[in-house]
């Protein structure tokens, strides 16, 4: 049986790309509390805390072992002095975190859809401490982002269920099939990780027809709308043309043609969905991203919106091990000065050297 021994724990990899990390976190209650300094820490300007953390929370996703006290917890890669001294007090310093009030208000502001660090900490330096503070200021201004973030706030903070990612699936493949035939909607994000709860449902759109994806989320949002499911919509269209790829400056970021969503989901279309959706509306509403790729930026695209800390891992991999860049769009070997193609996921990981990961083996 997996016991906790310096021999199994340099076997731990560096890289979260290196590592099998399924759902069956067993040390979870010293990752979510990580997650919460990882969070607080995004708030701030300063990187090197949240990426130390970030990294420490996926080192203890991927052990097959539960750790017991912090003896034992030396030889593990990532895992420096504060991350063992909260292992040792996780109870007292978790506390300590969440219970700082300044810290709690921020982290409340951001969870609204549409609110960001810079907005929540402009907020709080007005003074601001609540929802219904910000809601009735006449100064504060509401894109329309926010605006619906505020008005779906108690149904999008509640997240999704894995049968409610599948009804939302059967939907978006409905609307796909019936406006564009030749068109292929495949699920991404976290649930494709295979995850229980998620904050969104995202997808992949593509076509075979060479420039036709450009034009796919308006008609998919379009007969949406017509079906009186679109509760919000915010459309960015694809600014690939005009980029250089690998772009190096936004690692997150990508030029495809993508939409983000708030989406009316019917509680009849859930399996077993009776108390998922509030009782005598009838509905809920999900937030739901799609993107569009050209059909040849598939295989880049899906590893990249598969997501988790395991996707930036392999960048930094790409990058550090490989002299390579890799992003949403392509694999650049500089050595070679040249683009690698990739079909699938598993070209990627091939020309990485890496073994070939599942999808829920990614979630760092
Ligand atoms: P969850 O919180 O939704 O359950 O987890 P997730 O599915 O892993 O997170 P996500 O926030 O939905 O992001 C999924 C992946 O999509 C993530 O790796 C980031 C990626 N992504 C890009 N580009 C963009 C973008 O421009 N906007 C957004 N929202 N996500 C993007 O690669
Ligand atoms: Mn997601
Ligand atoms: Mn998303």
């Amino acid at each position: 049986q997996m016991r906790t021994g310096p021999a199994q724990q340099s076997t731990v990899c560096p890289y979260a790309c290196q590592r099998r990390t399924t759902t069956a976190n067993k040390n979870k209650r010293f990752t979510d509390a990580l997650e919460v300094l990882v969070e607080y820490h995004e708030l701030t300007e300063i990187e090197g805390p949240r990426v130390a953390y970030s990294r420490a929370a996926s080192v203890l996703k991927s052990l097959p072992w539960t750790i017991e006290s912090m003896g034992g917890t030396e030889a593990l890669p990532c895992v420096g002095e504060k991350t063992r001294t909260l292992i040792q007090v996780t109870g007292w310093y978790y506390s300590y975190i969440v219970l700082n009030i300044s810290d709690q208000e921020y982290i409340l502001f951001t969870s609204v859809f549409g609110v960001g660090p810079k907005t929540a900490d402009k907020w709080y330096r007005r003074g601001l401490r609540s929802f219904s503070q910000i809601l009735a200021d006449p100064d504060v201004q509401l894109n329309r982002m926010q605006q619906n973030g505020f008005l779906h706030y108690t149904d999008l903070s509640r997240g999704l269920s894995a049968a409610e990612a599948r009804a939302v699936e059967a939907v978006v493949g409905e609307t796909v099939r019936t406006v564009a035939p030749n068109a292929r909607v495949v699920l991404t994000g976290g649930f494709r990780r295979g995850k229980e709860f998620g904050h969104d449902v995202d997808f992949i759109v593509t076509t075979a027809e060479p420039g036709r994806e450009n034009s796919l989320l308006p008609l998919i949002m379009g007969r949406l709308e017509e079906q009186g499911l679109l509760l919000f919509q915010a459309h960015h269209p694809s600014t690939l043309a005009l980029k250089k790829i690998p772009c190096r400056r936004f690692e997150a970021m990508d030029y495809y043609s993508k939409c983000f969503l708030i989406l009316k989901l019917e509680g009849s279309r859930v399996q077993g969905g009776g108390q998922a959706v509030p009782a005598g509306r009838g509905w809920r509403a999900v937030r739901v991203d799609l993107v569009a790729p050209p059909i040849e930026r598939f295989a880049f695209t899906q590893l990249g919106w598969t997501g988790s800390k395991f996707e930036r891992d392999l960048r930094r991999f790409a990058r550090v091990e490989r002299n390579m860049l890799l992003d949403n769009h392509a694999l650049f070997d500089k050595a070679k000065n040249q683009f690698l193609a990739a079909v699938t996921e598993k070209d990627i990981f091939a020309h990485l050297g890496l073994e070939y990961m599942e999808p829920w083996q990614r979630n760092a």
